[in-house]
């Protein structure tokens, strides 16, 4: 399948990886809107959030699980974060297997942009 985030899984390209389990990989994102900004993707290929069905909830949930654990271990839990998914076209996603963004490091704005 040519899917970027599936090669990265697969390591046909090296991702600068700060976190893997048997579920899921996490790693620095290639355009950091943030001091810090990971990217945190299941290593099951869902291609958008619209595609999630029942069975992949505990996976979902390990997501947002990992954000919050690697907010703890970059030292930015307590004075906050953010996380995104975006989802289809309208909502910037550029690339079709989701993933979770977490940024810290600097103070956020909202409504986002
Ligand atoms: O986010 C897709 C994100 O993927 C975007 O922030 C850039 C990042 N990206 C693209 N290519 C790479 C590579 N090769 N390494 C690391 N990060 C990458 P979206 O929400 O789909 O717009």
């Amino acid at each position: 399948m040519d899917c970027l985030f599936c090669k990265m899984v697969n390591r046909e390209i090296e991702p600068d990886v700060v976190h893997e389990d048997e579920h899921v990989l996490a790693f620095r994102d290639i355009k950091p809107q943030a001091p810090t900004h990971v990217l945190i993707v299941p290593k099951k290929h869902i291609a958008t959030l619209n595609d999630i069905d029942a069975d992949d909830l505990a996976l979902v949930g390990r997501l947002q699980y990992t954000a919050a654990q690697l907010a703890r271990k970059f030292g930015f839990a307590d004075d906050g974060y953010r996380v995104v998914m975006n989802c289809n076209e309208q909502g910037g996603q550029t690339v079709y297997h989701i993933h979770m963004h977490l940024m810290g490091g600097r103070r956020f704005t909202w409504p986002a942009g």
